[in-house]
């Protein structure tokens, strides 16, 4: 997975948008935001992502398949929903099975995004309370395993003055010291 800031040119946001020249951003930047990932090659890759599972309790998973002909018509209302910057009162839990895409944290307290390029292989955890948001590349296609602590749920939290004070959001900026 690289990861590198987002440069803010408005267009099409399945472009890298990638600052010329890339600026990168460090390992420890992520670690300091409580995002967590691992890199575990697809073939074979039941083990390590089930021990990883159990250690952290994630009970459930389902697949998804995010292209034009995995999520028929609900396609074009999904992409727009996923790239709306939002919070989750659970972990975001995702294997890449296949295909690639963005996954944008948003750094604080600077309030700037972190373009994580994912590809098959890559497991990341986006911790309850980031604001993120998520939008394929110009491949158009992603795979990935969702992995959850309870029920499959996913309910987006836009932001908002109200995600501001949910308790999820206070205890994450809390948890990283912010
Ligand atoms: C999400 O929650 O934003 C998604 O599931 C996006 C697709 S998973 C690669
Ligand atoms: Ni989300």
């Amino acid at each position: 997975m690289r990861a590198y800031y987002f440069d803010n040119v408005p267009g099409d946001q399945r472009l890298p948008h990638d600052y010329v020249p890339s600026r990168p951003v460090a390992p420890h930047v992520l670690k300091a935001l409580n995002v967590l990932s691992w890199t575990i090659p697809v073939e074979g890759y039941e083990d390590s992502v089930n021990a990883i599972a159990k250690e952290r309790g994630y009970k459930n998973r389902d697949t998804i398949d995010v292209s034009k002909e995995g999520m028929g018509e609900i396609y074009e209302s999904k992409i727009k929903g996923f790239f709306e910057e939002h919070m989750h009162e659970d972990e975001e839990i995702r294997y890449i099975l296949s295909g690639s895409g963005f996954f944008d944290v948003r750094e604080t307290p600077t309030d700037a995004w972190i373009r994580l390029a994912v590809e098959p292989g890559d497991l990341i955890v986006l911790p309850a309370g980031i604001y993120h948001r998520f939008t394929l590349d110009e491949a158009n296609r992603i795979k990935a395993l969702r992995l959850f602590q309870d029920e499959p749920k996913w309910i987006p939290h836009n932001r908002s003055s109200d995600t501001d004070v949910n308790p999820h959001r206070i205890g994450y900026l809390k948890e990283i010291g912010v």
